[in-house]
């Protein structure tokens, strides 16, 4: 079966230091580095989090408290720290991982007006970011995915790639969560759905 790494979201703004830092987020990146340099992937492909400096999600545009609950157009939406700005250093990837394997990126949350968790689709499902055809057209069945956040786009990255009927594999120990609790409770419904959920090990042996 012809099998694709979905890297997600590996940003500085993600990463200690960051603006919407995950605890420990980049203690994941030499694994996934190994993952992605194996002969196990007939493609790596990376997503982006890409965001205008006046994006819907960002707390500032609403006045309100980073982290707290509001809406957006219509949807229920977290109001999250200004992050991942356009061309802004935060936005980078981070300097350690290994870019040169990452075959194309796609971006995502360009839409001030819709926040965009999955690397497949925006919250509401209205853009499809190519990434579905992309993989279809090389002919890959299996997706696996890491990065971050395991809570926010991972999640939502793994549960679209498994519900448009790829192969999906959540690699626990290359993916880091915000919220450890939220992450538990969405890998036992990606399991009941037919996800599998693997350490790094068990796909390159070491
Ligand atoms: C993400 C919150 C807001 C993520 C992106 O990449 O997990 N989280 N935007
Ligand atoms: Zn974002």
């Amino acid at each position: 079966m012809k099998t694709a790494l979905l890297i997600v979201d590996i940003q500085n703004d993600f990463c200690p230091g960051g603006s919407l830092e995950v605890k420990d987020g980049d203690t994941i990146i030499q694994a996934v580095n190994e993952l992605a340099g194996s002969d196990s992937y007939d493609i790596v492909v990376a997503t982006q989090d890409w965001h205008p400096a006046n994006h819907g999600s960002f707390a500032s545009q609403h006045g309100a408290e980073p982290f707290s609950n509001g809406k957006l157009d219509g949807e229920n939406q977290i109001f999250w720290p200004d992050h991942c700005i356009q061309n802004s250093e935060g936005a980078n990837f981070h300097p350690d991982l290994n870019t040169a394997p990452v075959k194309a990126i796609f971006r995502k949350g360009m839409d001030e007006l819709v926040d965009s968790y999955s690397g497949f689709f925006d919250n509401k499902r209205k853009r499809d970011t190519g990434l579905r055809h992309y993989l279809s057209g090389l002919g890959i069945e299996e997706v696996h995915v890491c990065g971050l956040a395991a809570d926010v786009c991972v999640k939502s990255t793994a549960s679209d790639s498994l519900d448009l009927g790829f192969k999906t594999i959540l690699i626990e120990d290359c993916t880091k969560a915000i919220n450890d609790g939220d992450f538990e409770k969405f890998i036992e419904l990606f399991q009941s759905k037919g996800g599998i959920v693997t350490n790094k090990k068990n796909i390159i042996g070491v």
